[in-house]
């Protein structure tokens, strides 16, 4: 089964959005196999991030993501990747629709609420940066009969 990494970003968790956020994913069916609140460094945010290491607003970037906690988490499902992100909803404000994360609670692209991976190497990439291989628990849901 697929996995993806997301992440509660600082100001949703300042926002007090984290159970919204991830009760939206448990209503849709997708597995919880790993969830952590932690502080991230800035090393973790620098290498988390490094695909944008050029662009202008990297320090903003990572100053933003190690503000506060994060929720991070290990997501479970067919084609969870790529449904994961779209429930996320667009990069861009205005383009984020109503009904996505994004489209219900952001307005300003630099505070977002949520990360998700954006592809099959960045998704096995972000699970291994934020954890380790015992800390993804492999169980059965009894709702699953009813999801597959
Ligand atoms: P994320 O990586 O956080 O899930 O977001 P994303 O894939 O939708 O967007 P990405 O292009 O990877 O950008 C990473 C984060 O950088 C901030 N950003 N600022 N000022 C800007 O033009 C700009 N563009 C991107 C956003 O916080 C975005 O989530
Ligand atoms: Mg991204």
């Amino acid at each position: 089964m697929e996995q993806t990494f997301a992440m509660v970003k600082p100001g949703a968790v300042q926002r007090e959005l984290i159970g919204e956020i991830i009760t939206r994913f448990e209503k849709k069916g997708i597995k919880l196999v790993g969830l952590k609140l932690m502080q991230m460094s800035e090393e973790l945010a620098k290498q988390h991030y490094a695909e944008h290491t050029e662009k202008p607003f990297f320090d903003e970037l990572v100053k933003g993501i190690t503000a506060g906690p994060v929720v991070a988490m290990v997501l479970e499902g067919e084609n969870v990747i790529n449904i994961v992100r779209t429930m996320a909803g667009a990069t861009r404000p205005s383009d984020a629709l109503p009904g996505t994360i994004r489209g219900d609670y952001v307005l300003d692209t630099g505070k977002n609420v949520i990360h998700t991976s954006d592809s099959k190497e960045s998704a096995i990439r972000e699970i291994n940066l934020f954890f380790k291989k015992e800390e993804i628990i492999n169980y059965s849901l009894a709702t699953e009969t009813w999801i597959y």
